[in-house]
């Protein structure tokens, strides 16, 4: 009996999160058993140059030594206190020097949650009910965001879960993602009652799409104006386009921003933060109620301040940008060698690649219509070349401070040959 099928006895699909489950490319996943650096070591002994890094956390490679020192080190002196700890505070003050926007935030387990909390805190600080976010993008499954998903949710094909009841499905308000005009119209007929926008500044969920010179600009003058609340998903883009994460690249300030993946370092830990007069409406100062067993836990906090401060180091993401370039760029000109229409995209340790003859990625639509069927063989052409991308034709990929010229060069050599069968 595979694998696959004795976790198919006893857990949903198989899989704890549905994209691993390979629906998006066909066969069975691929069960892991160690990882090291850029490399991932299968249950039956294969490596793969691994360009997932578990969905973004991994941005140092894994099992780098200090991470790993940090989370032994503090699991000795217990795993979780449910109580105040220095460390916290630690990785809180490093986020706010980081990300300057962020002026307070509230640690949680997982994106979802980050994103969740901080939609309830727009609503409940705004006491409006609507709230605007943009087709293809995925901000974590909390129900009032799993409308028109990108990510799992695009992959399996239901654009919109069942179980989300109609009367709150309807406070959501789906726009196309860099659509100016769009944004614009939902404002003048709804302005006043709109509490957030919520947007993945660069979105990585319906493969990887760059936003056009003005959206972000129209977003924050929209909601200033309207009163509404700009929230920055950067759950993927926080410290892995930039240190700063996007907001530092674009020079926009949202009110709230919600991060998670790198700031965990690989172990379960996000957070949502931002103008302090507005998280002063969270409990217990203020109304707006949130609260997480495991919130702050001190082995989570060891593994993500061990990974800030590693990434805050000179040079890491000019190298690290200069590694995801090198490789899109291979890659382009084996596709274009081959005669195989191919769109890349790139910022910082993350990357996108589209099987269309478009010259550039701006919109779901351009996603949707690209050659899902090619992906899916190449998908499986890499994988049998020891090269692990996303299995999915709607995520974006991610590269590590351990990628080296050894492991880019030979993916790189791999695509010339799978290219030459897809
Ligand atoms: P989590 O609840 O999965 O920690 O985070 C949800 C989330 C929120 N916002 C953004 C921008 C995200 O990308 C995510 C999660 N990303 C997906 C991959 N694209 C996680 C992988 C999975 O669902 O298994």
């Amino acid at each position: 009996m595979s694998l696959f099928t004795k976790a198919q006895a006893v857990i949903a699909g198989g899989v704890n999160s549905p994209v691993r489950a390979f629906a998006g490319v066909g066969g069975d996943p691929v069960f892991f058993k160690s990882a090291k650096g850029a490399y991932l070591w299968s249950e039956d002994g294969r490596r793969f140059i691994d360009y997932v890094g578990s969905w973004g956390p991994m941005i140092l490679g894994h099992a780098h030594p200090a991470v790993i020192d940090a989370v032994t080190e503090t699991a000795r002196q217990g795993l979780s206190f449910g109580a105040p700890c220095v460390l916290e505070t630690e990785l809180a003050e490093k986020i706010c020097e980081l990300v300057p926007s962020i002026e307070k935030l509230r640690m949680v387990s997982s994106g979802t949650e980050a994103t969740m909390s901080a939609i309830r805190l727009a609503r409940g600080h705004t006491n409006r009910d609507k709230i605007v976010k943009f087709e293809g993008c995925y901000h974590g499954h909390c129900d009032s965001l799993l409308i028109k998903a990108g990510s799992g949710a695009l992959t399996l094909g239901v654009p919109s879960s069942p179980g989300v009841p109609a009367s709150l499905a309807e406070h959501t308000i789906t726009l196309p993602f860099n659509d100016i005009d769009a944004i614009q119209a939902a404002f003048d007929e709804l302005g006043e009652q709109i509490a957030c926008v919520i947007v993945e500044p660069i979105a990585g969920n319906m493969n990887m799409v760059t936003p056009v010179p003005g959206f972000h600009e129209a977003l924050r003058e929209l909601c200033t104006a309207a009163g509404s609340i700009l929230i920055f998903d950067e759950v993927m883009t926080g410290f892995r386009v930039a240190k700063g994460g996007a907001q530092s690249i674009f020079g926009i300030t949202p009110d709230l921003t919600t991060l998670g993946k790198i700031v965990g370092g690989g172990m379960p830990a996000a957070a949502f933060g931002g103008r302090a007069s507005i998280m002063d409406s969270i409990a217990p100062d203020g109304p707006v109620y949130q609260a997480g067993t495991l919130s702050g836990n001190p082995v989570a906090m060891a593994a993500g301040l061990a990974t800030l401060q590693l990434i805050d180091a000179p040079g890491f993401y000019e190298s690290l940008a200069a590694r995801t370039q090198q490789l899109v760029d291979g890659l382009a000109d084996k596709a274009a060698a081959a005669g195989i229409p191919l769109a890349t995209e790139c910022e910082g340790g993350m990357f996108g690649l589209v099987f269309t003859d478009a010259e550039s990625i701006r919109s779901f639509d351009q996603v949707v219509a690209a050659d899902v069927k090619r992906f899916k063989k190449f998908f499986h052409g890499m994988l049998d070349e020891g090269i692990y991308l996303a299995p999915s034709a709607f995520e974006a990929g991610f590269v590590s401070a351990a990628h080296g010229d050894d492991e880019i060069n030979a993916t790189i050599a791999a695509a010339d040959r799978v290219f030459a069968a897809v």
